[in-house]
């Protein structure tokens, strides 16, 4: 019988989910009758790059640790960092061996959603942007991609499921399937039966791109729906699309014409953070998906920093427990815990695990605010410019 390619979470929270040597690791250390107390740091650059990234995928680091005999600190979710550790554990080697695997997958693949998502916020703060890449991504990983999005603070999130998990209603507009089992020359029929057949709640958002020219189906979805519309969505398929800034102006252009000046003008398709700095004058909303979805996982490693007590790394390393301080001008200060902290610097390891038991927030409202407050502090972002005209 087929069945999805799958881990369950049982399967992982065991550490089962690990490379194979780890298990080999496990086998020589119990038969040299080894098993120190050591310090791990999870590090994605040793020194920082001038480019800030941002912390997410602590809830599932605490699912995989929760009865761990380990402790374990690390940088709150929704944290930026740029170097040093985001995370450091403390225990016996062979308690936790068989969980590095897991722990850099998750930290790695949601630290660079939740990246993606906050430069898109910050490409457009005043529009209403919803991730839509729950499509380019295997299904029982929709939750990590919707939480990473919340995360950046974007505003609503399309996968249902995801949405139940994390508590979050999913929204969306309506599929180009819609008008075309309605046909062409019949795109009203399709956005009538949408207004008539979708709950008073779900926000009156007409496709507008299937068969005419945006303009056109943009008045026309103004005229079937009349004040119940509340936005077009204009999603032109990229070897149609030319100057989709023009586009959009000239839709803009002709629903204030017709006195639509309330519709409000919802873009997808292909849209990166440059595009939303583009069109984020012209529009309401952004639908963003693969700009998400395409983000290169961040390249954390986990090395041993300490041997029962003495400093320890591989070449290119750094040896010793870190102390990582969020600094008054916005640094992010890196340095051995044991040397004196920068001055106004606010510590940012938390206590995440204590000999197995989550004892940090990994709540996310708690890092969507984190995340929106402290890339201001750092200025994340802020190279995306102050726009076009
Ligand atoms: C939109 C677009 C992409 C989706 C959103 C994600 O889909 O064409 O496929 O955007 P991305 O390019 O940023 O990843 P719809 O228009 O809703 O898709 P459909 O053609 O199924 O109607």
């Amino acid at each position: 019988m087929p069945r999805l390619d799958s881990l369950d979470p049982a399967t992982i929270r065991a550490g089962e989910a690990t490379d194979a040597y780890f298990l080999r690791t496990e086998e020589a250390l119990a038969a040299a009758g080894r098993d120190p107390t050591v310090v791990a740091e999870v590090t994605a650059d040793q020194f920082p790059t001038g480019e800030f990234e941002v912390l997410a995928g602590l809830s599932d680091v605490a699912a995989l640790f929760e009865g761990v005999p380990v402790d374990v600190d690390a940088l709150p979710p929704g944290q930026c960092f740029d170097g040093g550790p985001v995370l450091q554990i403390e225990g016996r080697y062979r308690a936790f061996a068989r969980f590095e695997t897991a722990l850099l997958g998750v930290l790695s693949q949601a630290s660079a959603y939740a990246t993606r998502a906050l430069r898109a916020r910050r490409a457009a703060p005043d529009s209403q942007v919803l991730s839509f890449g729950s499509r380019h991504i295997h299904p029982s990983i929709a939750p990590v991609l919707e939480r990473a999005a919340l995360v950046g603070g974007l505003d609503g999130i399309s996968n249902v499921a995801a949405g139940e998990r994390l508590g979050e209603e999913a929204g969306g507009t309506m599929p180009h399937a819609l008008l075309m089992i309605f046909g062409e020359g019949n795109q009203a029929a399709g956005w009538k039966a949408f207004d008539e057949g979708v709950g008073p709640d779900v926000p009156r958002v007409a496709l507008v791109d299937t068969f005419y020219d945006e303009t056109v189906e943009a008045r026309e979805a103004a005229e079937a729906l009349g004040d119940a519309l509340d936005a077009v969505r204009i999603d032109t398929t990229g070897s149609r699309r030319g100057d989709f800034r023009h586009i959009v102006r000239e839709v803009r252009f002709e629903l204030d014409a017709e006195g639509h000046e309330d519709v409000g003008i919802f873009v997808s398709g292909g849209i990166d953070r440059e595009a939303m700095v583009r069109l984020r004058d012209h529009v309401e909303g952004f639908g963003v998906g693969s700009y998400l979805t395409s983000a290169a996982p961040i390249d954390f490693a986990l090395d041993v920093v300490e041997v029962d007590g003495d400093p320890v790394s591989k070449r290119g390393k750094l040896p010793g427990r870190k102390a990582v301080h969020r600094t008054p001008d916005g640094g992010h200060h890196v340095a051995l815990a044991d040397a004196p902290a920068p001055e106004g610097g606010n510590s940012l390891l938390e206590p995440l695990v204590r000999d197995g038991e989550v004892v940090g927030d990994v709540d996310l409202e708690s890092a969507t605010d984190r995340a929106r407050a402290d890339a201001e502090r750092v200025g994340f972002g802020v190279e995306a410019g102050s726009g076009a005209t």
